[in-house]
């Protein structure tokens, strides 16, 4: 186990989705850590040779590894930091918990770029930001430099994640519906209990916060959205921010063995329909070797979304979790998600491997030789990718 005194490095950039997750979980579970908010001019370059991919949060523990992926690194540190637990002990609600926070990292991540990338007012204030706190050195220097790197910033996203990936005028209508969709739900919830499993953070909280945090509660249109619509999810926010497991004492979570969780039913019932269908076609044009199909989702085209092997890797890790559990527990899940139109999607084609983590290692990585022409473009262009451990990802 990890000495309580030594400190982990974590690294971040404070506008970003993953990053301020894993710092709330990290200052609710109270582990001790550095928090260094990176820029990519100075620590790109160490990120990238340290983890394989230029992605943040990641983290250098006191034995000098290196963690990436928010999902894996908090199970690494519920293994070595047991107290107050994230995980209920239900195996069945255990289950629907990581089902939610999968659900939460990965269908929340379109409308959280949307809302900030999309409306002039935000996209001018975060062009500024991404090149002030992110890029940094030269591309900071303000003047026709800093704008050109606003521009090549906006690129990246709209090409990686907007139009690049299958938003068009026709569905924007419902990337918008699923941020108010979700807030809806979760506000029911929060009118009435502090989190979603009662009293006390779960791993499906700290999923939810990802985009509702650094994205929606802050971003100048979400923000609005959120203050108007949802007032008990920004109060959410906040004090998902302040918890700590020393102030909330003993987890105790409210729930009823082998049961769905109160409000949790409609949240589910979007992961059935929309999420879990998505990662099973997207893992069958993985296997197919195809780059983008065009994917249906109720009632909408989303044409040409790109194929991701992140994400055959995700519903890889939910099947694990899945075949884990006894025969009993495996049906109780089949009986909650099937009415649902969950099930077949999850389970169905269970042998396509994403080969993301072929050796098992995740959360750790190794260290990578970087190319130098690595090294050139990503300073010039801002792309993350580092083809060296993951030359194999068909991206
Ligand atoms: N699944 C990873 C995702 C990490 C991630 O996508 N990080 C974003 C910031 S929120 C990033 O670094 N994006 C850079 C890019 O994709 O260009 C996790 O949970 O940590």
């Amino acid at each position: 186990m990890a000495k309580q005194e030594a400190k982990f490095d974590l690294y971040v950039f404070h506008r970003s989705y993953f990053c301020g997750k894993m710092m709330a979980y990290m200052r609710y579970k109270q582990i001790p850590c550095n928090t260094i908010y990176a820029t990519l001019d100075k620590h790109g370059s160490d990120i990238a040779s340290n983890t394989g991919l230029r992605q943040m949060p990641c983290v250098r523990t006191p034995e000098e590894q290196w963690l990436q992926d928010t999902t894996p690194m908090m199970d690494w540190f519920e293994e070595r930091f047991p107290q107050a637990p994230v995980v209920p002990t239900d195996p069945v609600v255990g289950f629907l918990t990581r089902l939610l926070e999968d659900y939460a990292d990965e269908w929340m991540w379109r409308p959280s770029i949307y809302y900030r990338w999309h409306t002039k007012e935000d996209r001018t204030l975060y062009k500024k930001l991404f090149v002030d706190e992110l890029l940094g050195g030269f591309w900071a220097i303000g003047g026709p430099v800093s704008w050109l790197a606003g521009k090549l910033v906006h690129r990246h996203q709209e090409e990686k994640f907007l139009s690049g990936d299958g938003l068009t005028k026709a569905n924007r209508k419902h990337v918008e519906a699923v941020y108010i969709n979700t807030l809806d739900r979760l506000e029911t919830i929060f009118q009435k209990q502090p989190y979603l499993l009662g009293s006390h953070p779960s791993l499906a909280d700290f999923g939810f916060f990802g985009s509702m945090f650094w994205h929606f509660s802050n971003d100048p249109t979400s923000n609005r959205i959120m203050q108007e619509r949802a007032p008990g999810v920004y109060e959410w926010v906040a004090r998902l921010w302040n918890a700590t497991s020393t102030k909330l004492g003993e987890v105790k979570f409210d729930y009823v063995v082998g049961q769905v969780p109160e409000g949790w039913e409609p949240l589910l019932r979007d992961a059935c329909e929309a999420y879990l269908p998505y990662l099973s076609e997207n893992a069958q044009h993985f296997e197919k070797g195809s780059k983008r199909f065009d994917w249906n989702v109720q009632g909408f085209l989303y044409p040409g979304v790109h194929v991701s092997p992140y994400r055959v890797w995700c519903r890889e890790r939910l099947q694990g979790f899945l075949n884990a559990l006894s025969e009993s527990d495996q049906n109780r899940v089949r009986e909650i998600l099937e009415p649902m139109g969950g099930w077949k999607p999850l389970t169905s084609n269970a042998h396509i491997q994403s080969n993301w983590d072929p050796e098992g290692i995740a959360p750790l990585c190794k260290p990578q030789k970087l190319p130098l022409m690595y090294k050139l473009k990503s300073r010039f262009t801002g792309s993350n990718h580092v083809r060296t451990r993951r030359a194999w990802m068909k991206d």
